[in-house]
C-alpha cells in the first residue's frame, strides 16, 4: 500500500505542492548531472502517474495501493435488501429519529437530495467496494484503507434525507466488513472522525445494532495507538498486527491528536468499556495541564514527551477540529465535564485577540496563523469552521456577556468574509487558501481585530456596526479585494456552508440560507459531472475545471449540512445533537451514576 494514500486527504496537495518546490529548486540551479537526474525522475514519474495509467488503469489514485493498475474488477452491487424494520418502529423505549412526513417542504431542500442522490448513485454504480468515486472519468479509488469510506460517511445522511431504502441496502456491505482482520494501517484521525463517527451516527439515528457493533470493532482495534510512553496516539495502525507507526513529517499535529473524544466517549457510554474512556480523557488531561500555561496550542507534538513541538499558532489545517472538540465534548456529555468547557472559553478568547485582523481596505474580518510571534495572514478555507463553533457557543454554554457579545461579532463577521471568498470569485465558489493584504498605516494602528473594536467602543460606538460587520459587498471581476489567492481549489469542502447552516439556525437571519443557495447553485452549475460531482481548480475563472475527486466528506458534511439549512424542519435540535467534525451527529447524553465512579467524573 502507498504510503502516500495514507496522509490525510486535504493535506495530500499541499505535500505534492512543496515536492515540485524542491524540483524546481533543483532543476534550475543544479549543476549538469544533477539536470540530468531530475529530468529522467520526470521521465519516470510521467510514464509512472499519466502514461501506464491511462493505458491500463481507471481512474485509480496515484500508486494504485491495492489493486495494481489492471482494469477493475466490476463493481459490486448489493442485492436490494427490505429490512424488516424498515418503515416500522425499532423499539418503544429508544425510537430512532421520526423525520416528519414530508422533509421536502422546501424545494431548496429537494435539491440538495437530489444532488446527494445523485453522488450517491455515482458512487453505487461505479465504485462500490472502494473508497471514493471519480467523478471524472466514472473510475474509483482506495484513498483510505478500502473500506467504502464514502459509503460509511454517508450512512447517517441517508438516514437524515429520508432515504431509507438505500440506507438498508447498504447495511449488509457494513455488517460484513471486518476490520479486526485487516492487514492495513489505517489512519488514527480520519478513520476516527469518518468511519466510526459515520457508525456510531448512523446507529444513534437508526437503532440499527450492527452498525454499533461495527462501531465497537474498529474502535477496539484503533487502540493500540494510545499505545505510547505519552499516551498521545500515533498516526496510524495496522489493524491486524497492532503495530502502529507515525506519519511522515512530523510525530503529530494536535489536531488529529485531539479529536477523538465525541467518537470515544460516546462509544464508552454505550458500551461500557472504562478503557475507551480512559484512554481519550487521558490526552484531555495533558492538555489541561497544558492550559495552565498556554491558551492556545501548537500545531506539532512528540508523541513520546507529549510536548509541542513548535511554535506556530493556528485554527486551520493542524488545529481545526482541536478546539472544535474541546466545545464539543462539553455539550455532548451535557457539560458534566467543566474543564474542557473552560478550556474552550479560554482558548477562544485568545484566538479573538490574536489571531483575528481586518483587511486594510474593505475591512474584512479574518483569521489567520501566527509562527513564533510573526502573523501569516494566511486565511484557509478549513478555518471557516470556526464562525459555527463560535455561534453554537454563544447560544449553548454561558459566558460574561461581554464575551458572548464578542463571540456574536466575531462569528458574524467572520462568516461573511468566508461567504465573501465565494461570491467575489467569477464561478461563486471559494479557494482554498488566501493570503490577506496586510494593514498598511501611518499612524502606528495594527490590524489586530481585537484593538479596533475596543477603540470603537471607547468612541461611543460610532454608527452601531462594529468593525468587521460592515459587509462590503462582493467584488466580481476587477477592483480591491485585500487579498490574493493562494491555492485556487474548491475541494468540495463543508467548512462554509457548515457556518452557514449554524448562523441562520442560532440567529433565524434567513441572508445565512440566501447565500447557501447561491453556493449550492454554483456547485450544481461546476462541479456537477455525470457521475457525481467533482473538486474544481482555478475558482479565480468563469468555469474552473474539473479534478477527478469526490471526497467523502461531500456526502457526509458538505450536503448535509446544504440540506440541513434549507429543510424547514428543525431535524437535528442543537440542544440535542452534537456534530463531530465529520458533521455526523452524537446524542447529547448524561454520564450515569456508575459511570461517573468508573470514569471519576466529578459529581
Ligand atoms: C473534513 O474531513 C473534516 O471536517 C476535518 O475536520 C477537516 N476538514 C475536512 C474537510 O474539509
Amino acid at each position: 500500500m502507498s504510503v502516500y494514500s495514507l496522509l490525510p486527504i486535504y493535506r495530500q496537495p499541499e505535500r505534492v505542492r512543496s515536492w515540485c518546490n524542491s524540483f524546481q529548486a533543483t532543476y534550475f540551479t543544479g549543476r549538469h548531472y544533477v539536470r540530468w537526474i531530475a529530468g529522467g525522475v520526470t521521465f519516470i514519474g510521467i510514464l509512472w502517474f499519466i502514461v501506464l495509467p491511462s493505458l491500463f488503469g481507471h481512474g485509480q489514485p496515484m500508486g494504485a495501493p491495492f489493486h495494481g493498475l489492471g482494469p477493475p474488477p466490476s463493481p459490486h452491487h448489493p442485492a436490494p435488501l427490505k429490512s424488516p424494520l424498515h418503515g416500522t418502529e425499532v423499539g418503544v423505549e429508544d425510537p430512532p429519529l421520526r423525520l416528519p412526513q414530508s422533509p421536502s417542504s422546501s424545494a431548496r431542500a429537494d435539491a440538495v437530495r437530489d444532488a446527494f442522490l445523485h453522488a450517491y448513485k455515482g458512487y453505487t454504480q461505479y465504485a462500490w467496494g472502494y473508497d471514493e468515486l471519480r467523478p471524472k472519468s466514472g473510475g474509483r479509488a482506495n484513498t483510505f484503507n478500502g473500506w467504502s469510506i464514502t459509503l460509511l460517511d454517508a450512512l447517517d445522511t441517508l438516514w437524515i434525507m429520508d432515504l431509507r431504502d438505500q440506507f438498508y441496502e447498504a447495511i449488509p456491505t457494513v455488517a460484513n466488513k471486518s476490520f479486526l482482520t485487516e492487514d492495513k494501517f489505517a489512519p488514527f484521525f480520519e478513520t476516527v472522525i469518518r468511519a466510526l463517527g459515520g457508525l456510531l451516527s448512523a446507529y444513534a439515528l437508526s437503532k440499527e445494532p450492527i452498525l454499533l457493533t461495527r462501531a465497537d470493532d474498529l474502535g477496539k482495534a484503533l487502540l493500540p495507538v494510545f499505545n505510547t510512553t505519552s499516551g498521545l496516539p500515533m498516526y496510524a495502525v495496522n489493524m491486524a498486527t497492532g503495530a502502529t507507526r507515525k506519519s511522515w513529517s512530523v510525530d503529530a499535529f494536535w489536531a488529529e491528536m485531539t479529536s477523538c473524544q465525541l467518537e470515544y466517549k460516546y462509544l464508552a457510554h454505550l458500551t461500557g468499556r472504562k478503557d475507551y474512556f480512559d484512554r481519550v480523557d487521558h490526552i484531555m488531561d495533558i492538555m489541561h495541564n497544558m492550559s495552565a500555561t498556554i491558551d492556545l496550542y501548537p500545531t506539532q507534538w512528540s508523541i513520546e514527551e507529549g510536548k509541542p513541538t513548535n511554535k506556530k499558532i493556528s485554527v486551520g489545517a493542524a488545529a481545526d477540529s482541536g478546539y472544535e472538540y474541546l466545545l464539543k465534548q462539553y455539550l455532548l456529555t451535557a457539560r458534566a465535564e467543566p474543564r474542557v468547557g473552560e478550556m474552550y472559553l479560554k482558548s477562544a478568547r485568545a484566538i479573538i485577540e490574536n489571531l483575528f485582523f481586518l483587511s486594510p481596505n474593505r475591512k474584512l474580518l479574518y483569521v489567520t496563523d501566527m509562527n513564533r510571534r510573526t502573523v501569516t495572514r494566511t486565511f484557509e478555507h478549513l478555518s471557516c469552521f470556526l464562525p459555527g463553533l463560535f455561534t453554537l457557543g454563544t447560544k449553548m454554554i454561558d459566558m460574561p456577556p461581554s464575551d458572548r457579545e464578542l463571540h456574536e461579532w466575531a462569528a458574524r463577521g467572520l462568516a461573511y468574509t468566508c461567504y465573501v471568498s465565494y461570491a467575489d470569485q467569477p464561478c461563486g465558489l471559494g479557494p482554498d487558501e488566501m493570503v490577506m493584504d496586510p494593514w498598511l498605516t501611518n499612524d502606528g494602528s495594527s490590524g489586530r481585530w481585537i484593538d479596533h473594536v475596543n477603540a470603537w467602543k471607547e468612541e461611543g460606538k460610532p454608527g452601531g456596526v462594529p468593525p468587521g460587520l460592515h459587509e462590503p459587498p462582493p467584488v466580481k471581476g476587477g477592483g480591491i479585494r485585500d487579498y490574493r489567492i493562494k491555492k485556487n481549489d474548491y475541494l468540495l469542502r463543508p467548512e462554509v456552508v457548515e457556518s452557514l447552516y449554524l448562523m441562520w439556525r442560532t440567529t433565524g437571519d434567513e441572508r445565512w440560507r440566501e447565500r447557501g443557495w447561491e453556493i449550492f447553485q454554483a456547485i450544481e452549475k461546476h462541479a456537477w459531472t455525470a457521475y457525481g460531482f467533482a473538486s474544481l481548480r482555478g475558482v479565480d475563472r468563469e468555469t474552473p475545471a474539473k479534478l477527478d475527486e469526490m471526497p467523502s466528506y461531500f456526502l457526509a458534511e458538505t450536503l448535509k449540512y446544504l440540506y440541513l439549512l434549507f429543510v424547514e424542519e428543525d431535524i437535528i435540535p442543537l440542544d440535542r445533537w452534537v456534530f463531530n467534525t465529520e458533521a455526523h451527529p452524537l446524542p447529547v447524553f448524561e454520564w450515569s451514576q456508575w459511570e461517573k465512579v468508573q470514569y471519576k467524573i466529578p459529581f
